[in-house]
């Protein structure tokens, strides 16, 4: 095969990562997978001799193309490097990374970009679901530069909202997959959830722990992560996604009341790692979980009024707003986000 591929680095959201066509790829599974851990440098805890930022948050891949399907434009499937372990996973989606798409698909040509302003429809393969990005193109052409901040990254950047429709059960086939608000799991009252991303919702405090500690702390706390595991690996099943021993999903979401006048505090292991933030989805399905009686989350929230809410999900480094749209009945409709993006690199990879 060749080791040479085109790719581009971007930051989509708090994550960064090679965004590929898929047709630059080989188009076998285990020889793709093979040159991306190479590029990336995994496994290797300092991923020296790639480009890993030995962090799970920049081992990631967005693969794209043109789309067939009927409502998108593009197919986006998300592949999650592993930094310590020769494991490259297409089990979860990424709402981060999600946010670099349109943008690359514009500057690919796989989109074209009539106005000031480019909706782009991505058909997310991971999960099956459709997601809308709004890219900022005046004059036709991507622009990265604008306004907007999000908490994670330094600076600001041109906005990119993204709406979710429909994407309730996207892995685990049920907004609630055990058809329960909780499940308790070795001692551990757990909200077992996924709207967009599986993710097992539980109070901070009991497994011992605030909720309010830093990303170094909580990665330094063997013990939580040990007892954290243990609940994951038999959740996972509960939830329909088999073994996960060597799965990204589901992640654990270990909550606590808001300090900052948010709607609830979170902090995500990812699964292994603290997320230094929060994911898109995973903040997504936590902000759900606050609006289900019962819920650890919902005990915790502090939850505006209306079918429109705006839940701001406190994490390490600051705060992540999510819009979670209901009906007049409480149930889910849809969700969105505020992302931004920025393109950093566009060449050729060696791997
Ligand atoms: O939940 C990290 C990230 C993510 C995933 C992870 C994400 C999402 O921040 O949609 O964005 O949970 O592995 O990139």
């Amino acid at each position: 095969m060749s080791n040479a591929v085109r790719a581009m680095w971007m930051r989509g959201g708090t994550s960064k990562g090679g965004f590929f066509l898929a047709d630059d790829l080989p188009a076998d599974i285990p020889e793709r997978d093979a040159f991306l851990l190479r590029a990336f440098g995994s496994p290797d805890l300092r991923q020296i001799d790639g480009m890993g930022g030995a962090d799970p948050l920049t081992s990631k891949v967005a693969v794209v193309s043109s789309s067939s399907r009927e409502g998108a434009d593009v197919d986006y499937l998300f592949l999650q490097l592993f930094v310590d372990q020769a494991i490259v996973s297409d089990a979860q989606n990424c709402g981060n990374m999600l946010a670099g798409v349109g943008p690359f698909a514009i500057e690919r040509g796989l989109v074209k970009a009539p106005s000031d302003e480019t909706s782009v429809k991505i058909f997310m393969v991971n999960t099956g679901k459709i997601a809308t990005a709004t890219v900022s193109t005046p004059g036709g052409k991507v622009t990265y530069e604008g306004d907007a901040r999000i908490d994670g990254v330094p600076g600001t950047a041109a906005a990119i909202p993204l709406a979710f429709a429909d994407i309730a059960g996207s892995s685990c086939g049920a907004l609630l997959p055990t058809g329960n608000a909780v499940d308790t799991i070795e001692g551990v009252k757990t909200t077992l959830i996924d709207n967009g991303m599986p993710c097992v919702v539980l109070d901070a405090a009991d497994v011992g722990i605030t909720g309010y500690e830093d990303r170094a702390t909580l990665d330094s706390d063997g013990a939580l992560k040990a007892r954290i595991e243990a609940i994951r690996l038999k959740a996972g099943p509960m939830m329909k996604l088999g073994d996960v021993a060597q799965q990204s999903v589901p992640k654990m979401m270990l909550v606590a009341a808001p300090r900052n006048g948010g709607a609830i505090s979170v902090r995500s292991f990812i699964p292994h790692r603290c997320h230094a933030s929060v994911g898109v989805l995973g903040a997504v399905s936590v902000a759900t979980a606050c609006l289900i009686d019962g819920s650890p989350a919902q005990v915790l929230a502090v939850i505006p009024e209306g079918e429109s809410k705006t839940l701001e999900v406190e994490h390490p480094t600051g705060m992540t707003g999510c819009v979670i749209e209901m009906n007049g009945q409480g149930a889910i409709k849809g969700a969105g986000m505020l992302r931004t993006a920025r393109k950093l690199f566009d060449g050729i990879l060696f791997g």
